[in-house]
């Protein structure tokens, strides 16, 4: 099967390409490579060297004698968009590609309008594509948690049962998200499910939640396949911080009082799902959406969890309460339901000491790339 990974220079991206590829798929990699550009613009760099795109794609050639096509681009400009895929002819269509900080969508104004362009935008166009020329492709289109928000309530994946005044009906479960990144994975889920109505085309949202890790069975085979792993405050996420954190002698930073919990899972989960998800296609005329994390964690516990594991290879590791430079509930209800991809037959890879320990040495590996004024959040959601 032919699949287009859109997004595929990224974290996510790069790991679920190559996983594809070692299972015998026909893998294409469509990415403008903005990520870096960003990334140069912040004045930060991920803890790991990553190698241009052309020498790893170069080098799982020479390792597996399999290719990659390669596609540099922006899916906001729908002639390239159009152009790639009919020259590909993909049969699913993988679409990591969008500006996914929460923190950078709110810098300020153009940073939020350019977020939700991108993002919307290019999802949108992707849509379009598909409805003029592969309208039997299945697209598998990253979403978030972060969607759902914290009700105080259970999570259901994607739907709720509502009976009111005496009626009954199942309706897109309700979307309270924190940042205008996460609202713009709102709006895209509203233009799946209205594409998917009205053009009978088929879709999967994949509801993410904080992914951690980044050794991969594919990215740990070579130097030059090493994925990104993020740390500054503006792209790093909570637990790949804290490892990086707890390697480098800075406190962990825990926003607030760290009650805030969210759904979690290992990169090598991540791939897993996305293989799940393609295997197993969504209906035509459906909008699928399953919640993809395999535990839930309070942001405080985490950090106690990477405090005792440094603390048993012999790091000094403090945990500094930070005043939240976001708006969020700080203690609150969180249940939501995972059960989907576990019906499909993924078998996840808990949260773990030995986890936990090779994430810290790696981490002290290439603890010297790492710039620490980098570290502190720097962007605030209040006025
Ligand atoms: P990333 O920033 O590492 O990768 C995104 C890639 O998309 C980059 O290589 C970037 O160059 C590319 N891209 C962005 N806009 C593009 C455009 N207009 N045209 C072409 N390419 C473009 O991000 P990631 O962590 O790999 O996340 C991938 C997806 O998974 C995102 O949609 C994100 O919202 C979702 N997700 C990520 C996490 C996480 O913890 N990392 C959790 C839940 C969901
Ligand atoms: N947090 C801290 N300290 C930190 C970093 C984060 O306390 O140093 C807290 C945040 O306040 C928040 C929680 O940890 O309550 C998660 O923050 P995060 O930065 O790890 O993750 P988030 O901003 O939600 O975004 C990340 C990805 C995004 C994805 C999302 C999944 O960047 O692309 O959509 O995780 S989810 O959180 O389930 O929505």
């Amino acid at each position: 099967m032919k699949v287009l990974v859109i997004g595929g220079d990224g974290y996510c991206g790069w790991a679920t390409a190559l996983h594809l590829s070692n299972k015998g798929y026909e893998v294409g990699i469509l990415d403008s490579l903005v990520r870096r550009y960003w990334d140069l613009k912040l004045g930060s760099d991920t803890l790991t060297p990553i190698a241009p795109i052309e020498h790893r794609l170069q080098r799982w050639n020479e390792l597996t004698g399999k290719s990659i096509d390669l596609f540099v681009g922006d899916i906001t400009d729908y002639a390239f968009l159009s152009k790639t895929l009919r020259e590909f002819e993909p049969e699913t269509i993988v679409h990591f590609g969008e500006q996914r900080s929460a923190p950078y969508s709110m810098i300020d104004r153009e940073h939020a309008v350019f977020t939700q362009v991108n993002n919307v935008v290019g999802t949108l166009n992707i849509l379009y594509a598909m409805k003029e020329d592969f309208p039997d492709s299945h697209l598998v289109k990253l979403g978030t948690m972060g969607e759902y928000g914290t009700p105080n309530i259970d999570i259901e994946e994607g739907y709720i049962t509502i009976e009111h005044n005496g009626r009954k009906d199942t309706l897109p479960y309700p979307k309270q998200p924190g940042s205008f990144y996460h609202l713009s994975k709102v709006h895209d889920s509203h233009n799946i499910h209205f594409a998917c109505k009205i053009w009978g085309l088929r879709a999967t949202d994949l509801n993410q939640g904080v992914v951690y890790g980044v050794l991969t069975e594919e990215t740990g085979m070579d130097e030059l396949l090493i994925n990104r792993l993020d740390y500054d405050g503006v792209f790093g996420t909570a637990l790949n911080r804290f490892c990086i954190q707890a390697a480098t002698g800075h406190p962990l930073t825990v926003y607030g009082k760290g009650g805030q919990t969210r759904g979690f899972l290992d990169i090598r989960d991540t791939v897993r799902c996305m293989e799940l998800a393609i295997a197993n296609p969504a209906e035509s005329g459906q909008l699928r959406v399953f919640n993809q994390f395999t535990e839930m964690f309070s942001i405080g516990d985490l950090a106690m969890m990477v405090k005792k594991a440094g603390v048993s290879i012999g790091l000094d590791v403090e945990i500094e309460n930070l005043e939240n430079p976001r708006v969020e509930l700080e203690e609150h209800y969180f249940n939501a339901k995972n059960t989907k991809l576990l019906d499909l037959g993924l078998q996840p890879h808990y949260l773990s000491d030995s986890l936990l320990d090779s994430l810290l040495n790696f981490a002290t590996k290439y603890k010297n790339r790492v710039d620490t004024q980098q570290i502190l959040p720097k962007v605030q959601w209040r006025r």
